[in-house]
């Protein structure tokens, strides 16, 4: 992996990015989610690179609806797996009902038994969808091939980094859908009965401690609808936009005017 100064003001996002390439070598993300990376990458500066009020409250409100849930299951695919194994360990420690089910697009067994592997060596115990053993009726993609005992019977899915058609069939199968993704324009984020729109491993971070401050909430605040979601995320990003553009041209107007007139 190359070496990536820890004094680069883009650190992280370096880090993040070799992680992911290091994975698509080795057949854990397809090339195909270097380029969905590099979208969400996009819509996370135009949030700021952080969680929003509104995100969080998606967040609160996703910690309760798993937990409550009678079988609450986490999909997962080859980013997800790249991006945040430790913290879907965490997660799965934090709700132990949570079920961990690989699910992929670009599904080949060899790519199920890397991602699983992966998943486990962070701490997961049971990975689900290796093997799949049902199929979700009305779905063209392999997104289809699931476990029987995992997302063929969840109440509450967890589907970060998704394809719209799965979770519209879920919905149509009776089963509540809380999306993780950046952009409030996927048809995921429009589909989902509750879109968190958020980076991956900010949110699930965010979520597990949510888990544990929920065990002593008895009573969880009702949730927002996803309508006002989506336009609140979409809000945050005009907003962020717009004194960008103004900066921007105050910077301009600055260094344009005469040195005389200038104070910094
Ligand atoms: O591993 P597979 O075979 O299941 O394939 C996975 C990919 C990601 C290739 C597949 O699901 C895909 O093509 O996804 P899309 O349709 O590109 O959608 C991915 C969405 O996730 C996009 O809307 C991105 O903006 C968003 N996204 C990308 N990175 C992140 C993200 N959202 C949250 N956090 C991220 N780190």
């Amino acid at each position: 992996m190359t070496w990536i100064d820890p004094s680069h003001p883009r650190f992280e996002s370096l880090r993040v990015r070799a992680r992911l390439a290091a994975a698509a070598r080795a057949g854990v993300v397809v090339p195909e989610g270097l380029i969905a990376h590099g979208r969400g990458e996009a819509f996370d500066y135009f949030l700021g690179e952080q969680t929003t009020p509104s995100a969080a409250r998606a967040i609160r409100a996703a910690a309760a609806w798993l937990r409550r849930a009678r079988s609450p299951v986490l999909s997962v695919n080859g980013n997800v797996a790249a991006l945040a194994a430790p913290e879907i360990a965490a997660l799965s420690r934090a709700l132990p009902t949570l079920k961990v089910e690989v699910n992929l697009f670009h599904r080949t067994p060899r790519r199920a038994a890397a991602i699983a592997r992966r998943l486990r060596r962070a701490g997961v115990r049971r990975v689900l969808g290796v093997r799949p053993t049902a199929r979700i009726r009305g779905l063209p993609s392999d997104r289809a091939w699931v476990d029987a005992d995992g997302i063929a019977q969840a109440d509450v899915c967890l589907i970060p980094l998704e394809d719209g058609d799965r979770a519209e069939a879920l919905r149509r199968r009776g089963c509540r859908v809380i999306s993780i993704d950046l952009n409030p324009l996927s048809r995921t984020s429009r589909v989902a009965d509750l879109p968190i729109v958020d980076e991956l491993s900010r949110a699930l971070r965010a979520l597990r401690k949510e888990l544990e401050r929920e065990r002593s909430t008895p009573r969880a605040a009702p949730a927002p609808s996803a309508e006002w979601l989506l336009a609140e995320a979409i809000a945050a990003m005009r907003r962020r936009l717009a004194t960008a553009a103004t900066r921007g041209r105050s910077r301009r107007r600055r260094s344009a005017a005469p040195a005389s007139r200038r104070r910094d």
